[in-house]
C-alpha cells in the first residue's frame, strides 16, 4: 500500500463528431500510439484514462470516445455531465462532416455549462482529396472563438499538440473556477426567486383570510 496521492486533478473529455472522421483512432493514436486502418465503428461509448504530469501536479485523464452513427445520439448526450473538455472532430477530406460541425457546438451549447472545446480537421495527410480549406476552417474556429488543430491519426501530426492544448485549457478553466469558490463561497449560493405565480396566490389567500376575519367580526357585532 502506498500514501501517495493517485493524482491531484480529474479532467472528463468528450470526442464528438460524425461517423467515421477518425475519433477513435485520434484516441488510439493519443493512449497507445497506435492507427488502425480497418473501420470498427464505435458501439455507444469507449472510454480510455491517461495519467499525466503537468507542472509537477499528476493530472487524471479520463477521454470519452462517442459514436458518430446518428442512432448512438441520445446515449451520447447523457455523457456530456461534467465534462470538462469537447473536441469536435471533422474529416478535411469530407465536407459535410465539416458542415456539421455547427450542429455538435449547439448540442454542447445545449448540454454542458461550462467547457472548453477544440475544432479538429482529422485525416489532413492527403492533400489530394483535401476539400476543407484550412483557411476557410480557421475563420470558422475564429468565428466561434474556438482553438482549430488540423491533425492525421494515421501520421501522428499534430495529435499529441491538440490533446494537451483541450486538456491545459481545461485543467486551468477548473483551477481557476476552484479557486473562485475558494475566495467567495457565499457568491456560489443561488438564491431562487419565488415564482410570480405563488406570490400572487399567497396575497390572494391572505386578502381571502383577511376578509373572513371582516365577516367574522362582523356577524360578531351584530349577533351582540
Ligand atoms: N487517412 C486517414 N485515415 C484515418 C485517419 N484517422 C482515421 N482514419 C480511418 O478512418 C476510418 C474511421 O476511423 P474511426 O477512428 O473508426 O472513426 P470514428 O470517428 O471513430 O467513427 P465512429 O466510431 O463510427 O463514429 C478508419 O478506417 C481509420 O483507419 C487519418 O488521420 N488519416
Ligand atoms: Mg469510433
Amino acid at each position: 500500500m502506498t500514501n501517495e496521492k493517485e493524482y491531484d486533478y480529474i479532467l472528463k473529455l468528450l470526442i464528438v463528431g460524425d461517423s467515421g472522421v477518425g475519433k477513435s483512432s485520434l484516441l488510439l493514436r493519443f493512449a497507445d500510439n497506435d492507427f488502425r486502418e480497418r473501420y470498427i465503428s464505435t458501439i455507444g461509448i469507449d472510454f480510455k484514462i491517461r495519467t499525466m504530469d503537468i507542472d509537477g501536479e499528476k493530472i487524471r485523464v479520463q477521454i470519452w470516445d462517442t459514436a458518430g452513427q446518428e442512432r448512438f445520439q441520445t446515449i451520447t448526450k447523457t455523457y456530456y455531465r461534467g465534462t470538462n473538455g469537447v473536441i469536435i472532430v471533422y474529416d478535411v477530406t469530407d465536407g459535410d462532416s465539416f458542415v456539421h460541425v455547427q450542429r455538435w457546438l449547439a448540442e454542447i451549447e445545449q448540454n454542458c455549462e461550462t467547457v472548453d472545446k477544440v475544432i479538429v480537421g482529422n485525416k489532413n495527410d492527403c492533400p489530394e482529396r483535401k476539400v476543407v480549406l484550412t483557411e476557410d476552417a480557421q475563420r470558422f474556429a475564429d468565428l466561434m472563438s474556438t482553438p482549430l488543430f488540423e491533425t492525421s491519426a494515421k501520421h501522428n501530426t499534430n495529435v499529441d499538440e491538440m490533446f494537451m492544448d483541450i486538456i491545459r485549457n481545461a485543467l486551468r478553466t477548473k483551477k481557476n473556477f476552484k479557486s473562485r469558490m475558494a475566495a467567495s463561497p457565499k457568491k456560489a449560493v443561488i438564491k431562487l426567486k419565488k415564482p410570480r405565480n405563488e406570490r400572487k396566490l399567497k396575497r390572494k389567500y391572505c386578502r381571502f383570510y383577511f376578509s373572513l376575519i371582516i365577516t367574522n367580526r362582523y356577524f360578531q357585532c351584530e349577533h351582540v
